[in-house]
């Protein structure tokens, strides 16, 4: 378990941080039945449950309750919270949401390598699925490769899956580190792609290539909001990226709002409207019902 102070009073990071939308619009598309939000997290409240030592921000708190009501408001049904570097690998945050979701919430945590197969099991019963590397220089230190590889065997038993964080501009080096894992493995923001960029492209037409030879390759096509560089009128210039992923590989895609948007500095994201992106990236109810249904529900809820 990360290190923490004992009733330190947080302030968030003020260069770093924008609140959480107040009062996002409702959306105009209508999600399918039972849509899954695959990418959110909760912070805190850093009262009860206290940011790391080692956090590179402290966001403001973002609690399970608030996370509950947007669910709602949007009209999803259920979502994967994915364990965020504010809290280290003190997992309790995200445990405590899991287990009052009433099974409508899984889980992706933070491990340290020689975590014990008791505690691996109780978050297993939790609704934790998967294990998160992030190789974001900005938001860790990133941990030497021999130790995400030990990482990785300790949570095969389970069958959970591994969530990767990385720049576009990283790819290359990591490479033959991500095709070397043998679970499914889950890219956050579809690899940070430079949408300055041409979609077809080297640097994109290298995370193709990583989808189109390796099966066990899934995409998030999230992240629009801190991706974009014309903004939230849109976010056009991210949806061919999207678009272009959904339809090449529709049975291997996951969307999520990425709520409560830690770090993005340019806007405060209106999570309707995020929401209302969707059509541009998966224009058929067929490919919308498996990016948001069908995908979720077979990784996440089938063991
Ligand atoms: C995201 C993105 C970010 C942060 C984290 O765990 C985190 O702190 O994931 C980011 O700053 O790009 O997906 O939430």
């Amino acid at each position: 378990m990360s290190k923490t102070i004992a009733h330190e009073k947080f302030e968030m990071t003020p260069k770093d941080w924008r609140v959480w939308h107040p009062s996002p619009s409702k959306p105009v598309f209508k999600l399918p039945k039972d849509a899954v939000d695959a990418h959110c997290h909760v912070f805190g409240p850093g009262d009860k449950f206290p940011f790391a030592l080692e956090r590179k921000y402290t966001p403001c708190d973002a609690s399970k309750e608030q996370l509950w009501a947007l669910r709602d408001h949007l009209g999803f049904s259920r979502n994967v919270i994915v364990q965020a570097t504010c809290h280290g690998t003190d997992n309790r945050a995200v445990i405590d949401a899991l287990t009052s979701s009433n099974d409508m919430a899984r889980g992706v945590a933070s491990i340290k390598a020689d975590i014990s197969d008791t505690e691996l099991q109780a978050m297993h019963r939790a609704g934790m699925r998967g294990v998160r590397f992030n190789f974001v220089k900005r938001l860790v230190d990133v941990l030497p490769k021999d130790i995400l590889v030990a990482a990785s065997q300790r949570i095969k038993p389970l069958g959970w899956h591994i969530v990767i964080y990385f720049e576009a501009a990283e790819l290359p080096e990591l490479y033959d580190f991500i095709t070397s894992l043998d679970t499914i493995i889950v890219v956050d923001h579809m690899g940070r792609p430079d949408v300055r960029k041409p979609v077809n492209g080297p640097e994109f037409a290298l995370f193709t290539k990583l989808m189109r030879e390796h099966d066990n390759i899934w995409a998030k096509l999230s992240g629009q909001e801190r991706l974009s560089l014309q903004g939230p009128n849109g976010y056009d210039d991210v949806a061919p990226f999207a678009r272009h992923i959904a339809e090449t590989f529709p049975d291997r895609i996951l969307w999520g709002t990425d709520w409560p948007h830690p770090n993005i500095k340019t806007h405060t994201p209106d999570d309707g409207k995020l929401v209302d992106f969707i059509p541009k990236i998966a224009p058929t109810a067929t490919l919308q019902k498996k990016l948001l249904v069908d995908n979720p529900m077979r990784l996440y809820w089938q063991k």
